[in-house]
């Protein structure tokens, strides 16, 4: 049985002053029954981990380099984030995936270093509209987890995300998100065996309080990656209420 997990993934947003929101999180609720984890921008990871220490509450990153060390600039490794106090990382973001060409190899050898780090890793698939309207949906995604996922079930999560659901308001069915996860849940069972019933699947897009509840109804589910409803206290923690 998977663990349940409210993540929230800040992408480019948030200065240091909004690193009051988090603490206005454990003030409100602090002791969920899911796993909290909050993904801020690289600039802000220290000091929410610095902020968050004396809670349960998780702190990731957005992205890593799948190597060690060395001549890449702007880039940073896994073993950086854990220095600064990540214990997670989102992997193959579609935003990343789109906006730096990252592809399934380029995620999967991140999975690698990440975990090879000790981080746990949050492996984004998800289709684009045009995928999902030519009906190659599940064909998109079974293929994204086979081309990215790490050999090793350890320190993973997966999170579904329909590229076209991302920021947009829309979201699948439900009936659609659950055909979706049961699917991720089969192939993850092929690979892995039956350790694939401990790796978390998370859906994300377009997930607020006022679709939280419904969504994690739907079997296989067992989170959420939030990306604007995670910016405020107020949002993310009813939609953390919703899964605990
Ligand atoms: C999907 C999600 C967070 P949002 O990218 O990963 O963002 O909840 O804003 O659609």
């Amino acid at each position: 049985m998977a663990r349940k997990l409210a993540a929230g993934n800040w992408k480019m947003n948030g200065l240091a002053a909004d690193l009051a929101e988090v603490e206005r999180l454990w003030a409100a609720h602090p002791s969920p029954r899911c796993e909290v984890l909050i993904c801020p921008p690289a600039t802000l990871l220290s000091r929410m981990a610095e902020r968050l220490r004396d809670t349960t509450y998780f702190v990731g990153g957005q992205d890593c380099h799948s190597g060690e060390s060395g001549a890449h600039t702007g880039d940073i490794s896994a073993r950086m984030l854990l220095d600064a106090g990540a214990s997670h990382v989102i992997l193959g973001h579609s935003e990343r995936r789109a906006d730096h060409a990252e592809t399934d190899a380029m995620v999967r050898d991140k999975a690698l270093a990440a975990q090879a780090a000790g981080l746990t890793s949050i492996i984004c698939v998800g289709e684009t509209e045009a995928q999902r309207d030519a009906g190659d949906a599940l064909p998109t995604v079974k293929a994204q987890l086979s081309g990215s996922l790490p050999d090793d079930p350890a320190l993973l999560v997966v999170a579904y995300e329909p590229v076209w659901a991302i920021g947009s308001g829309r979201t699948p069915t439900l009936d659609d998100i659950a055909r979706v996860h049961g699917a991720m849940r089969e192939t993850l069972a092929i690979r892995f065996g039956p350790a694939a019933d401990d790796i978390p699947l998370l859906y994300g897009g377009s997930v607020k309080p006022a679709n939280a509840a419904e969504i994690f109804g739907v079997p296989n589910v067992d989170g959420a990656l939030v990306g604007g409803a995670s910016l405020t206290a107020d949002e993310f923690g009813e939609i953390i209420a919703a899964l605990g």
